[in-house]
């Protein structure tokens, strides 16, 4: 049987920065997350007796052989475990959005993935057992199988049952529409992974970043719950920039970011001082800008993005929907 399922990316409005343990991909904290559509990635799983490895097509190359591939025929294995299911499987993915866009494409990619591979191998997965697989693929993962905001549960467990995704707020809940600054092309960049370990092996700000972050998270919700984007703004900006001064504060430090990325910063933060500009930025493991605005904002906002010089396009999008079958 062959399945497809669709699952769009995330980002997060309190951030994802550490692990407490590397080999289940367990958090060392929480975060909580905006679930984006349209933009997605589709993935069609068939479990096939005849094959001898697993094939993974990635949008429109064979990656079998390659680290991509790799990394899915690992995640396959924890699908064939817990399936008990034995077969090899053919993999055809792709994203409808720019890889260079920055977005985290292991996202929607691993929640897709699950939804789909499980399904394939004759399961009915709960959308936290679902997630608790996707966050083995990737941390953020595990959120992307809810739409709308979510929180991630760091879990206090060592098996890592407790560490899974939750629904907070669907997406028809609030209309909070993500434009996305593209700053560079072709960056090379320090994974998360990577940037992660480094983090926690050297900052001593590590341990200080990781104490703000539970408050931050019920901080997030009642903003959220009462749509309040004043208190969200506070939250998920200080939530931001506390991740990248951790990072900063490896050794040697990590600095994602690059002149665009502060020069789109200062004009938001200019234009919210000086007009009464309802939005606020979030960076991740990389040089481009998330600003997330009300709906009747975001007009103004792409416009105020497209005149910063060196920002490329903007991406818009919305509020999107949990992971599904297709
Ligand atoms: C986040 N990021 O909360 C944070 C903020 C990037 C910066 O989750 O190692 O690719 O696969 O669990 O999920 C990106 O981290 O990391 C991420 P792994 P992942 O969105």
């Amino acid at each position: 049987m062959k399945v497809v399922a669709r699952a769009h990316p995330n980002i997060a409005l309190v951030k994802y920065w550490g692990k407490r343990d590397e080999v289940l991909n367990l958090p060392a904290a929480g975060s909580f997350s905006l679930t984006l559509g349209p933009i997605s990635t589709t993935t069609a799983v068939e479990f096939d007796e005849r094959l001898t490895a697993d094939e993974v097509g990635l949008d429109g190359e064979d990656v079998s052989e390659r680290r991509a591939g790799a990394r899915i025929s690992n995640f396959l294995d924890l699908v064939r475990t817990r399936c008990g299911e034995k077969r090899f499987a053919r993999v055809i993915t792709s994203n409808d959005f720019p890889t260079a866009a920055g977005l985290a494409s292991s996202a929607s990619g691993f929640a897709a993935l699950a939804l789909a591979a499980t399904t394939a191998a004759g399961q009915e997965l709960s959308r936290e057992e679902l997630s608790r697989l996707a966050r083995q693929g990737s941390g953020s993962a595990a959120r992307s199988l809810f739409g709308g905001f979510a929180e991630m549960k760091m879990g206090e467990r060592d098996d890592g049952e407790d560490a899974h995704g939750v629904g907070f707020a669907s997406e028809a809940h609030w209309d909070l529409r993500t434009l996305i600054a593209i700053t560079a092309i072709g960056e090379k960049k320090i994974s998360s992974t990577v940037g992660m370990r480094q983090t926690q092996k050297t900052s001593p700000l590590f341990q200080p970043w990781i104490d703000t972050v539970a408050d931050d998270i019920e901080a997030a919700k009642t903003a959220v719950r009462a749509r309040d984007v004043q208190a969200l703004t506070e939250v998920a900006e200080r939530s931001c920039l506390r991740m990248h001064a951790t990072a900063l504060g490896a050794d040697p430090g990590i600095l994602y970011w690059n002149p665009v990325t502060v020069a789109v910063i200062h004009a938001l933060r200019a234009a919210r001082e000086e007009s009464g500009l309802l939005a606020f930025f979030t960076i991740d493991a990389g040089p481009h800008v998330k600003v997330f605005t009300p709906a009747e904002q975001a007009p103004r906002v792409a416009a105020l993005l497209r005149g910063v010089p060196g920002v490329g396009d903007v991406i818009e999008t919305q509020p999107g929907p949990a992971a599904h079958l297709l």
